[in-house]
């Protein structure tokens, strides 16, 4: 396997293999079983520990798990669910035991480790080895023409980095993403710095994640954020939750579920798939969960056809219309819609002229479940509701939200206790990284606010989202690309594209905790730049510091990590772009770079006098649990313009499938976490040892004429393009019929990038047409070829 490091000065001849950008494709000795019934229980506390041993020794294990999202220690770097007032020891969760296991782990990757292997030896692994060689210890860099990367020192990378943008025509040559783990100071100054090199092009993970939310709401209510508290799950008498998979990706969410539903809430699922976490929960770390038949969460589920979402949502308002048509006054929250929305008129119209046909037949779901819900939304406001990336990855998702946002100012459910708008986030920061200012399109009066305080000029154009960026890459538009975390390359669309995109810049530079594929397919040369955890102890001259992050319902609060760096080389994360920022900015550059990361407190004093609602930021975040940041529509007052809430109008989208075609969504395992591959076994689906599968509705089997277990070729279809993905194997499951799931990120390469929502422009991960066919062998191929 080992090759010996090797540089020349005219780049690989051209039959020099390229190093792949898709993972390979290995036999799978692949298990299907039954789903499991149950959430949590003891395979979950046995999962979270064998990951945790493996990775981290017993003792370890042990000193590290008690830290998690305690007062004084760090914040699970897994999702952004917030924390209990009142927390237990163990306040994590069996895949919050993962992520921190694949952080904190003892093993490494070292500059012997890349001296060994080159990048078209390393692309031939799978995502889940890569994972497992363990931390990144050295700055790294792969010079020109280079097979293999060789370590340099800070100075030399960050002088690197330097000669290449100031070599670029224009700023906005350049492109600055950001992944969601990174801590609000590291965001606030790597925006800031990114402003003072010229340009807005800082597009960030969450063009692909709740961009849509964003949009959405802040349209309709006047804040792109939530509008509910924790406090809040213990009131609300019903809990939606739609298009999400709070079992696998929110675990610790399943608590404030059972939590609610012995308080007598009722819970309503609404999801292709019958997800186990949502059917059953026993809770992992109470004795009668653990050993107890566990509780039964949702009181109804309506198996929805993937992106059927508006069709039921209309269905759901014209239900509800006309129990207000028979007795006025009974279910549309008068004096709320009078007083403070706009466009109810519109809307009802638009609903009156709405067929139950169509809804039922759009939406997959009988009539008499949407009464059902209907009844359940008509005896009460007190309504939460929770979604995810199943409503936000559709073309007409920003329309999915919205409309569930008109069936909550119908009943006047936004800005009172028990009630309210949850969108679940997914990164654990990403939220406070879109406060910090990480955004390609800044509003006005933040950049009015930079320009105040820092006495500079901030570029006012708006800069590339993710979508943009690849685009601009492919059109050798943008030659330096810089990531601050993530995986770029895997998370994207239409892999070989963004592949291609990466491959025509002139630089590309990863900041990173743990080696993957996006450092394997690079620009001309290449940085990877290792930085600190949310585990690790980050020691500057100013003493100890912490980082603060926002959860998922707005808190702000601090993250203090515990555990000795994984290697004397890395660099916080703060630390890490102040260092950029002046070798780039140069020494006339008027802000005390170095000075600020001494102590991170500095930095807070200047978010404070930046970004409302942070307010003698340093002393209310040490205060226990932090703060909650303003949220108007929360307090009962809409942030729009107008000051009003407004109803909305959607076309139902229409299932445009040709004969052999089905709708796939593109989903997470339990075993993973984005990019990262965990280990092999969905376990809660049923779904061992392989993760290259398809799942489809056994009456299209029988129609395609395909059986469990064969082996087919999926193709997609957009505007008269075709993608196609090798080898994915058939596995009949409960799902509606015409729609089939594929797991994120092996079927990216299915999505096109031109697919994209309205308005918010993410790109479509749950709404892919595609076909399938038996898969043949082909002849062998180079790789990249
Ligand atoms: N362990 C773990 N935790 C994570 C992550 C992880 O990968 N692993 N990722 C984090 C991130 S960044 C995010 S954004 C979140 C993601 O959290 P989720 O959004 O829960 O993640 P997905 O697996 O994409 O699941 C989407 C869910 O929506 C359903 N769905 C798909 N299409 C539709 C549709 O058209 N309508 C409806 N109603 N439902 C649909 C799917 O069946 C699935 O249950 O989780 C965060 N937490
Ligand atoms: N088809 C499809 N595509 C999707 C989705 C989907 O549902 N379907 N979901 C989308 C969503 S919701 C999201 S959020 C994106 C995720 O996109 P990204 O955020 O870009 O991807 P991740 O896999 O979360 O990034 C993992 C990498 O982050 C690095 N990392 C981990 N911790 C740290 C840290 O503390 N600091 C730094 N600097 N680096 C760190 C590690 O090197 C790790 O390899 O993917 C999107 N892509
Ligand atoms: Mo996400």
């Amino acid at each position: 396997m080992s090759r010996t490091a090797q540089s020349n000065e005219h780049g690989p001849t051209p039959s020099e293999p390229l190093p792949s950008a898709q993972p390979p494709i290995v036999p799978e000795p692949l298990r299907i079983g039954e789903p499991s019934s149950a959430a949590g229980g003891v395979p979950a506390v046995l999962s979270s520990m064998k990951h945790a041993w493996e990775e981290m020794g017993v003792a370890r294990s042990t000193q590290t798990l008690l830290r998690v999202n305690q007062p004084h220690g760090f914040d699970c770097p897994g999702c952004a669910w917030p924390d209990p007032a009142h927390r237990s020891a163990f306040e994590f969760c069996e895949n919050g035991a993962k992520a921190v296991a694949e952080e904190a782990t003892t093993a490494r990757v070292t500059p012997e480790f890349f001296q060994q292997w080159s990048l078209v030896d390393l692309a031939a692994q799978t995502d889940h080895w890569l994972g497992k060689q363990g931390r990144l210890t050295h700055p790294m860099v792969l010079r020109e023409g280079a097979t293999h990367y060789e370590p340099l020192s800070w100075d030399e990378a960050f002088a690197l980095i330097a000669s290449e943008l100031h070599a670029l025509g224009s700023p906005d040559e350049a492109c600055f993403y950001t992944s969601g783990r990174t801590s609000n100071e590291a965001a606030f100054l790597y925006q800031l710095f990114v402003r003072r090199f010229g340009t807005n092009n800082l597009p960030d993970c969450s063009n692909m994640c709740h961009e849509s939310s964003g949009t959405a709401l802040n349209e309709t209510v006047g804040i792109g954020k939530g509008t509910v508290t924790l406090e809040d799950f213990e009131k609300a008498r019903v809990i939606v939750v739609i298009g999400q998979n709070p079992g696998t990706n929110h675990p610790r969410m399943l608590t404030a579920l059972e939590a609610a539903k012995h308080q007598g809430c009722r819970i309503l699922s609404i999801n292709p798939l019958p997800e186990t976490g949502l059917q059953r929960f026993k809770h992992p770390q109470t004795v009668r969960g653990v050993l107890g038949g566990g509780t039964a969460l949702a009181d109804l589920f309506l198996q929805v056809r993937i992106n059927g979402d508006v069709a039921l949502l209309q269905g759901l308002g014209k239900a509800l219309l006309e129990r207000e048509a028979k007795r006025p006054g009974s279910v549309v929250a008068r004096d709320f819609v009078e007083g403070q929305t706009l466009g109810f008129e519109a809307y009802a119209a638009h609903l009156a002229g709405v067929s139950w046909d169509d809804v039922v037949e759009q939406s997959g779901i009988p009539r008499e479940q949407i009464e059902t819900a209907a009844d359940w939304l008509a005896e009460t406001d007190q309504v939460i509701w929770c979604w995810a990336m199943g409503l936000t990855q559709h073309r007409n998702a920003v329309g999915n939200i919205q409309e569930l946002v008109n069936l909550a100012l119908l009943r006047g459910s936004i800005g009172k206790p028990g009630a309210g708008l949850c969108p679940v986030r997914g990164h654990s920061n990403v939220q406070g990284d879109r406060t910090m200012g990480i955004w390609e399109k800044p509003p006005p009066a933040f950049l009015d606010a930079l320009e105040r305080e820092f006495g500079f000029t901030p570029p006012r154009h708006h800069g590339h989202d993710v979508v943009g960026a690849i685009q601009a890459m492919h059109a050798g538009e943008v030659k330096v690309f810089f990531a601050l975390g993530g995986n770029f390359l895997s998370a994207t669309p239409d892999t070989e594209l963004t592949a291609e995109a990466l491959r025509r810049t002139r630089l590309t530079v990863h900041v990173s905790t743990k080696l993957n594929r996006a450092h394997l397919v690079t620009g001309r040369r290449a940085l990877i730049l290792p930085c600190l955890g949310r585990t690790e102890r980050d020691l500057q001259a100013g003493g100890p510091q912490f980082v603060t992050v926002e959860n998922s319902m707005g808190v702000v609060h601090a993250s203090r990590g515990t555990l000795p760096p994984a290697s004397e080389h890395l660099l916080s994360e703060p630390v890490l772009v102040a260092r950029l920022a002046r070798a780039v900015l140069g020494p006339a550059d008027a802000l005390p770079w170095e000075s600020l990361v001494e102590d991170y407190d500095r930095v807070r004093d200047l978010i404070a006098r930046t970004i409302p609602g942070f307010t003698d930021f340093n002393r209310r975040v040490r205060e226990r649990g932090g703060f909650a940041l303003p949220n108007g529509p929360r307090e009962g007052r809409f942030t729009t313009r107008d000051g009003k809430g407004h109803f909305t109008v959607h076309e139902m989208p229409r299932l445009a499938l040709e004969p052999g075609q089905l709708l796939m969504m593109t989903i997470r395992t339990h075993d993973q976490y984005n990019t990262t591959v965990y280990g092999l076994h969905d376990r809660y689906r049923g779904i061992h040892n392989g993760r290259r599968v398809v799942l489809l509705n056994a009456e299209d089997m029988k129609e395609l004429g395909v059986k469990a277990g064969q082996e087919v070729d999926l193709t997609s279809h957009f505007e008269g393009q075709r993608r196609v993905a090798r080898k994915f194997v058939v596995v009949a499951y409960d799902i509606p019929r015409r729609c089939a799931a594929t797991y994120f990120p092996e079927a990216n390469v299915l999505v096109p990038l031109g697919s994209m929502a309205e308005k918010s422009r993410t790109p479509t991960s749950k709404s892919v047409v595609i076909s399938l066919a038996p898969s043949v062998e082909l002849p062998a191929l180079a790789s990249g070829a």
